[in-house]
């Protein structure tokens, strides 16, 4: 089977391009940070049904779904937390602050497209219909945990719901989750994966090793950075010196876009459009969400 590459990939210059007119070697900081894109204020507008598909006005169910799932994890959230500072389970990871990442993100996605997560991503998982009784289940690790208690909590799976269980070491979902997006194409399946990774993680060699082989391969995926400043208590000041993940986009040959992840409706637009062209195009695209 052929998987033709289109037309307007990147061509990155040869020894053929110009000389510069004399030798220097330009500080990173000459190279403009990616912009934010941000969902277009509406101010009662009701654009025409032929404006650009993604800046349609959602339908109310979804908006309100988008809400509630968003106010659900936030409760969520403050019970398992309070479980664990009780002694009552022995780990807890908080997601304040990223639902609008989560959620928006998961409602742009097909029902079947397949989900890689960090740790951070319970939101995905919730907006997929995982039942609370399911979560409370594998945090506490008790009969009705599906994982039989062998994993630690938060580490939440679901083949049903097409959400690959969480692994503790960073980043090793991102060459795995390039490994099934690579699958897929080939399989000609018409899904895409998605892979979610803090900024942390992104300084992992196993970054590296899939967004190279995502671009080489051209695989359907859409790769999902939350950047949240920090790497658990590591600022980002001392994580990296370039100007945060999508600038890193570029190098590898990423499509790649920087969003407002505390808005909702840009993380939807940004993943509803990257999802769709990694399927048309066979080509894998990078989201940063800058969230707090
Ligand atoms: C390979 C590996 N090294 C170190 C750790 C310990 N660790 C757990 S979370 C974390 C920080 C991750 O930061 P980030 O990816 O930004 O995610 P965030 O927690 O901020 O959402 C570290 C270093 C780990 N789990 N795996």
């Amino acid at each position: 089977q052929e998987f033709p590459s289109p037309p307007e990939k990147p061509q990155p210059p040869r020894a053929s391009a110009d000389s510069p007119p004399r030798l220097e070697f330009p500080p990173p900081n000459v190279i403009s940070p990616p912009p934010v894109y941000r969902a277009p204020p509406r101010q009662g507008h009701i654009p025409p049904p032929d404006e650009d598909p993604p800046l349609r006005p959602l339908p109310k169910e979804l908006v309100l779904k988008l809400y509630k799932t968003m106010t659900l994890l936030n409760t969520m959230d403050r019970i398992l937390y309070e479980s664990q500072r009780q002694g009552r389970i022995s780990f807890y990871m908080t997601n304040y602050g990223e639902e609008g990442t989560h959620v928006g993100s998961a409602a742009a996605l097909d029902d079947t497209d397949l989900v890689f997560g960090q740790y951070r991503e319970a939101g995905v998982l919730m907006y997929r219909g995982y039942p609370l009784d399911l979560f409370m289940a594998q945090c506490y690790g008790n009969i009705s945990d599906p994982g039989k208690g062998r994993q630690m909590p938060v580490h939440y799976g679901c083949r049903d719901r097409h959400f690959v269980t969480i692994s503790s070491p960073l980043a090793t979902q991102i060459p795995q989750a390039v490994g099934a997006a690579y699958a897929i194409k080939r399989a000609d399946a018409n899904r895409a994966v998605i892979c979610y990774f803090g900024e942390g993680a992104a300084s992992e060699g196993d970054a590296h090793a899939g967004f190279n082989f995502a671009a080489t391969l051209e695989c359907p995926i859409v790769f999902f950075c939350r950047n949240n400043g920090y790497a658990i208590s590591t600022p980002t000041s001392e994580q990296y010196r370039g100007d945060g993940i999508a600038a890193r986009g570029p190098g590898y040959g990423l499509m790649s876009i920087r969003v407002d992840g505390n808005d909702v409706f840009a993380v939807y637009n940004a993943t509803k459009e990257a999802r769709r062209r990694a399927v048309a195009e066979n080509q894998p695209f990078l989201i940063e969400a800058m969230t707090y």
